[in-house]
């Protein structure tokens, strides 16, 4: 028996579909990613050499992989989640015609990126910074996918308002301020790149002005770039504090520390993109201070968390029967079928353990100069987005369409151990990229044609061994994919055995405190104002102040010679 121990709800048959085809529609998508993913690990571990990975180029398949993974699947998920919370937790209709309208435009955007990408006019990476230059369907479809979302959220809006008419005096449930948390910190971060996209980026692609301010266009890309990744973050934080701990066989331990997190992350997300750009000139060492200091705040509720679900676990486990300093830790259903997100939730906290410690290297300004634009970058970022992200995305996305379909899960043996290989996979793989990321190695580097190429000038040996880790690591990542695939579309293509309903997990907490700083979304919002003004105001006055020489356009699909070497 699957764990149905909350109340389930008949939604509108509209809002139904409507969530499982923003799930599904990414998914088949992601399946393109992932394969992307494995052979950007094969090709750099030496493992093959081709070039071309089904017609796609080295960096326009890293363009795809990166697109797909962190932008599309994300953004398609955080919207079908927020549906299912907001309808679940505030109890009303949503309108459905709004709904169809963002989704018709994320789905035209998406296509748009995707039709720029695999033709090949669109190589610039996930992070399009010029001058890499993209065609104008490129940036227009992003902005869609961008505009889409937040149709989705304004119509959330209506709803909320009514529920605190209803409800005078009540908290709002948990989980909607993980929501709303999420999506402000959306808007908050796409503001910056819709300037960057209109203002600089579009005009340029189409060849009205022949270059571009390319330091500008990178600081408004990382004051977007940072807030993303808590935009990432925080539907996964909304499973941590509303579901792990339930999940467990318990209560959340504190609903403050879950309110307190939530609203930090809408305060501190976004004037932080600095840290990224430690080692640009251009940027005075004050505002690259200033943003190292609101890096380390922005890691506090992180460090919230960790407490707050070591706490919740080991209140589950003892009510479980586990006893002792350690012996708890016996008493979590790592392997319970009947709980089996317990396992996606709890892999994705262990992988975090390592990702945040490798953020806090990043942030620290003296080791970031050993470190940037390295290896050790991609495996930060992959025990963090395909981390707890990833993983809680998956498993949220799997628990939505079983429920809502009526549907058994496939596999459950499988299912269970999906995370786990995923996990092992990950570490292996991030272990490869953080020894040769200390020692130097390059990311965005087309490595075989250089450093892994023994023909090469270039050739750097020492970095083979840790590339066998990347490919390593990059298959079991892949087979862990395919088996959750696999549960995925066999559970979806499966017979229904009840009606379809929408039920979410609900912990109750443990200490139900009620602190009225975090009882209203305003003054975090006007504290959150403030402080992107004292960050970026001067900062970006004193870039386009500057006077740098614009970039015309520059092409990576130029060949690029074998006989590279050091210069006169
Ligand atoms: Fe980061 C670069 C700093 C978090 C994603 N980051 C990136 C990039 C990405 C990314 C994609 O300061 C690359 C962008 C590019 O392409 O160039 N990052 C941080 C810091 C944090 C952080 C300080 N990053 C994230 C998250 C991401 C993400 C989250 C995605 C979702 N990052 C940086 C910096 C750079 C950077 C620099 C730029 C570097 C450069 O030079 O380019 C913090 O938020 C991390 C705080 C996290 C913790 C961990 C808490 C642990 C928990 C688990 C508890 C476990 C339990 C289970 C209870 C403090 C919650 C126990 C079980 C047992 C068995 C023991």
């Amino acid at each position: 028996m699957e764990l149905t121990n909350e109340r389930a709800i008949e939604i509108e048959p509209g809002l139904r579909r409507m969530i499982l085809i923003e799930i599904i529609f990414p998914m088949v998508l992601l399946i393109l990613g992932i394969y992307h993913g494995l052979m950007q690990a094969l090709y750099r571990s030496g493992f093959i050499h081709s070039r071309e990975f089904l017609g796609l180029e080295y960096f326009q398949g890293l363009t795809l992989h990166g697109v797909v993974n962190a932008i599309v699947f994300t953004t398609f998920f955080a919207v079908a989640f927020g549906y299912a919370v907001i309808r679940y937790h505030l109890g009303r209709p949503l309108n459905m015609k709004v709904a169809w309208l963002s989704f018709a435009l994320m789905v035209i955007g998406t296509l748009l990126a995707a039709a720029a990408i695999l033709s090949g006019q669109a190589t610039v990476l996930y992070t399009f910074y010029p001058p890499l230059r993209a065609h104008p369907s490129f940036y227009l479809g992003l902005a869609l996918v961008v505009i889409g979302s937040w149709i989705a959220f304004f119509s959330w809006l209506p709803p909320y308002f009514a529920w605190k008419r209803d409800h005078p005096g009540e908290k709002i449930p948990l989980a909607v301020v993980g929501i709303f948390a999420t999506f402000i910190v959306w808007v908050i971060a796409t503001i910056p790149v819709a300037i960057e996209i209109i203002f600089m980026l579009i005009p340029w692609s189409m060849g009205w002005v022949p270059t571009i301010n390319v330091p500008l266009a990178r600081m408004l890309f990382w004051f977007f770039g940072h807030p993303l990744v808590y935009f990432w973050l925080l539907p996964a934080y909304v499973m941590y504090y509303t579901m792990l701990p339930k999940l467990a066989g318990g209560k959340l331990y504190s609903d403050f520390a879950g309110r307190l997190t939530f609203l930090w992350l809408v305060l501190y997300s976004a004037p932080v993109g600095i840290h990224h750009q430690f080692t640009e000139p251009g940027i005075s060492d004050t505002w690259k201070f200033v943003h190292a200091f609101f890096t380390m705040l922005v890691a506090v509720p992180s460090f919230v968390t960790a407490f707050t679900m070591a706490a919740s676990m080991e209140y589950g486990a003892r009510q479980n029967g586990g006893h002792g300093l350690l012996g708890w830790w016996s008493k979590l259903p790592y392997l319970d079928k009947d709980r089996w997100l317990f396992s996606y939730l709890f892999a994705g906290l262990v992988i975090f353990i390592f990702g945040g410690i490798t953020g806090i290297v990043n942030a620290s300004y003296n080791l970031n100069n050993v470190v940037h634009n390295t290896t050790w970058l991609p495996a930060h970022f992959h025990q963090t987005v395909a981390g707890p992200v990833f993983l809680s995305f998956i498993g949220m996305s799997l628990f939505l369409v079983a429920k809502l379909t009526g549907k058994r899960i496939k596999l459950p043996t499988w299912n269970v151990w999906v995370p786990y290989l995923w996990t092992l996979g990950i570490m292996i793989f991030s272990s490869g990229g953080f020894v040769s990321g200390a020692g130097g190695e390059p990311r965005r580097t087309n490595l075989g044609l250089t450093y892994g190429n023994p023909q090469s000038p270039l050739y750097q040996p020492e970095w083979a061994m840790s590339g066998i880790f990347t490919g390593v690591g990059g298959i079991i990542m892949t087979i862990a994919a395919l088996m959750f695939f696999i549960v995925f579309f066999g559970t979806l293509f499966g017979k229904p055995v009840r009606q379809g309903a929408l039920e979410l997990i609900v912990s109750e907490p443990y200490h139900d405190e009620r602190v009225p700083a975090v009882q209203s979304f305003t003054p975090w919002l006007i504290g959150a104002a403030l402080l992107l003004v004292i960050a970026y105001a001067p900062p970006i006055t004193q870039t386009i102040r500057s006077h740098f020489p614009g970039a015309p356009p520059y092409s990576p699909h130029r060949p690029v010679p074998l006989s590279v070497g050091p210069g006169p």
